[in-house]
């Protein structure tokens, strides 16, 4: 079993410079590693992690992606003069070459090479490579867009041969199209590449029309690219999460990547001069944590761009913290996508249909005519919390007031997200004979003084309060209850003869506590009376029972009919219940498991996994005592010290699909996150 987090750093990338004037690269500085090494520090980071020390990528190696002539260029440049330098580096485009970069170049196809090779070994249960030259746009034959080597795409490939994986996904979030990879694999169905860029339609760089949506890959490649094209720039926090929750994870789901990759650039991060974009940096510690519930965790974070050196190295640091499997802050703004966003997602979600079965199965959207779609050169949505805070720049170049405007933002921002971790990561509140069922890094709550308890249980039944059994299940679900909303655990779990009137009592506790949202989610056949209206708790059901009552915003039926053969829940999962549950922004999030689930332990556990992306991580699950034998597998997803494989994909049961469609529809004005089509939206925006 795989633990830890590996990261992969050497100050020696740092020597790799521009040494003559140039507006266009000269952007991507030395300060860019070494900022973010410093942060990590301030962090405690880097002591936490498992430090892998780099070497340098073997000709060989180079050679899985690059050709032999150009792999002699460069080979040549740390021989040349500076006017040759130059020649060199004005036979490509945005690229630079110094005495140093074929080392350098080296030095990061080695370094991610390493880390694949800690993560595959098991070594590591995850990572991050911080190297530069970054490497998406790099060729078979050329240089481009400050990149040397394609470190990933190599790493790709040295995976498929060394490991013989036979299924790869990359996930490039950097703002420019990583056109490089997509020629790399077009033609190859074993890894699926996913590209979200700024592209406004065609106008920004590289200005590729296979940047857009259409682009699928070809031959036998063909669904396995994936291009979500941004049109307008300030897309945030929302965008970034429903593009994930709507396009690149049941995709991803289904493919079922043996490992991972990420072309992490954070250029797409708030104050970047190049992407112009807003996300804050916790958007990009909830990315990782959704990307780590693939792959069993093999996840490997390779640093591509990123030019605002603060906004860089914040978010790089939110990306370790959440791969070292620290709670999550709470993604800030308001939880709307902007139409433009929609617009791009549906329209991927479109091209791919044919070719994915969570698709296909799906909506029956057209694809909006690529001609016909209006747009306005440079206007950007303002909807974001970022771009509200920070005009968007005038022009795309670095202006140093609007950096220092950024470094003020973020130094305030980061004081405003930060929390302190509990040391103590799960506790729980179960019988003797349970015990020895649980891990030992849980801790195991004693009840405590029932003292209190008479006021909070008064208004409930009490002759069934009573009972011992009742009684003593109560006792332990406040135990867990307080030790989580006191911050002295993130997450918790009890086991209780009465989960009903233990999840009434756990709410009522709640608003007696001032706690405002509480989220909510029963798996099984639950009977539950509380008043609903007033937004205090979003209620979700997933049961197999016909609704009873109509559903409201805040008490929703997924109505799941329970499928032996698949077992498994994605379609809800991220097409409903994550979507809603981020619209909502609980404070606290109660996952109730009850007798008679219609959903299987795969789906329990990759619904409590993902949950753990809202309220700070913090989560009370509990269980109706019938249903013990689901312990094991429960606290896994908890504790975070093993991550679950959650079952290949099946096409869902056509009436489970046909009750998340209806659901969508139904609430996605409400929570809007939902929407990930353009058709309703347009005309009722
Ligand atoms: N007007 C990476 O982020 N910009 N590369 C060219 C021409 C080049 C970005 C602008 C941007 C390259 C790894
Ligand atoms: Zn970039």
């Amino acid at each position: 079993m795989a633990s830890g987090t590996a990261l992969v750093y050497d100050n020696e990338m740092t020597s790799h410079k521009l040494l003559w004037d140039d507006p266009i690269c000269d952007i991507e500085v030395p300060e860019r590693l070494s900022s973010c090494y410093e942060r990590l520090k301030c962090y405690n980071l880097v002591e936490r992690c498992i430090s892998v020390p780099v070497r340098e990528g073997t000709e060989e190696e180079i050679m899985l992606v690059h050709s032999l002539d150009y792999l002699e260029i460069v080979k040549r440049t740390p021989k040349m003069t500076e006017e040759e330098l130059r020649k060199t580096s004005a036979d490509y485009e945005s690229v630079y070459f110094h005495l140093m970069t074929y080392r350098c170049a080296k030095l990061a196809v080695g370094a991610t090479l390493e880390l694949v090779d800690a993560v595959m070994s098991g070594k590591s249960q995850n990572g991050m490579a911080l190297i530069r030259p970054p490497g998406h746009h790099s060729q078979r034959n050329a240089a481009n867009g400050f990149c040397i080597f394609n470190n990933v795409a190599i790493a790709a490939k040295y995976a498929k041969r060394k490991y013989g994986l036979q299924r790869i996904l990359i996930v490039d979030w950097d703002v420019h199209h990583g056109q490089g990879i997509q020629y790399i694999f077009d033609e190859d169905p074993s890894v699926l590449y996913f590209s979200w860029h700024r592209f406004e339609h065609q106008q920004y760089w590289p200005s590729l029309s296979e940047s857009n949506y259409d682009a699928a890959g070809q031959g036998k490649g063909r669904g396995f690219n994936i291009n979500v094209p941004w049109n307008k720039i300030g897309m945030g926090n929302s965008d970034y999460v429903a593009a994930f929750l709507h396009v690149l994870l049941p995709l991803a789901f289904e493919f079922d990547p043996e490992l991972v990759l990420v072309s992490a650039g954070y250029d797409s991060g708030i104050g970047d001069p190049e992407g112009q974009m807003s996300a804050t940096p916790e958007c990009f510690a909830h990315l990782t944590h959704l990307l780590m519930h693939l792959a069993k965790g093999k996840l490997c974070v390779v640093l591509e761009g990123g030019y605002h050196l603060r906004s860089l190295s914040e978010s790089v640091c939110m990306t370790l913290k959440t791969l070292l499997g620290d709670p999550l802050p709470r993604l800030s703004g308001e939880m709307a996508p902007c139409l433009s966003a929609v617009e791009s997602i549906h329209n991927v979600r479109a091209v791919h249909k044919p070719h994915w079965e969570c698709l296909m199965f799906e909506d029956t959207v057209p694809l909006l005519d690529l001609s016909t779609s209006p747009y306005q050169m440079g206007e950007a949505k303002s909807t974001q919390t970022g771009a509200q805070l920070l005009p968007p720049q005038e022009s795309g170049k670095a202006n140093s007031a609007e950096a220092i405007k950024t470094d003020r933002f973020l130094e305030l921002h980061m004081k405003k997200i930060a929390f302190p971790i509990p040391r103590i990561k799960t506790t729980v509140a179960v019988d003797e004979k349970e015990r020895c069922l649980l891990p030992p890094s849980v801790q195991v709550e004693k009840a405590t003084d029932p003292k209190e308890l008479k006021a909070i249980l008064s208004g409930f039944d009490a002759e069934l309060v009573k009972e011992e059994k009742v009684f003593n299940s109560l006792v332990n679900m406040l135990a867990v209850l307080d030790k989580i909303i006191k911050k002295e655990v993130t997450n918790g779990l009890a086991v209780s003869s009465v989960a009903s009137l233990s999840s009434a009592v756990a709410l009522k506790h709640c608003h007696n506590l001032k706690i405002q949202k509480v989220l909510c989610v029963f798996v099984g056949d639950m009977d539950m009376k509380i008043d609903l209206d007033d937004g205090e708790v979003l209620l979700i059901n997933v049961d197999a029972n016909p609704p009873t009552k109509s559903d409201t915003k805040y008490n929703i039926s997924v109505n799941w009919k329970k499928d032996v053969e698949t077992n498994n829940f994605f379609s809800a999962a991220l097409g409903f219940i994550l979507p809603v549950a981020y619209s909502y922004q609980p404070d606290l999030t109660v996952i109730v498991v009850g007798p008679k689930q219609s959903v299987g332990k795969n789906g329990i556990t990759l619904l409590i996994s993902l949950l753990q992306g809202l309220a700070q991580s913090h989560i009370l699950t509990l269980i109706q005592d019938t249903e013990v034998k689901l312990l094991q597998d429960i606290i896994k997803p908890l504790t975070g010290d093993f991550i679950p494989y959650f079952g290949t994909y099946a096409p869902d049961l056509k009436e489970n699909v046909q009750r998340t469609l209806e659901l969508r529809e139904q609430f996605q004005q409400e929570w809007k996150l939902l929407q990930c089509s353009a058709k309703v939206s347009t005309a009722e925006r």
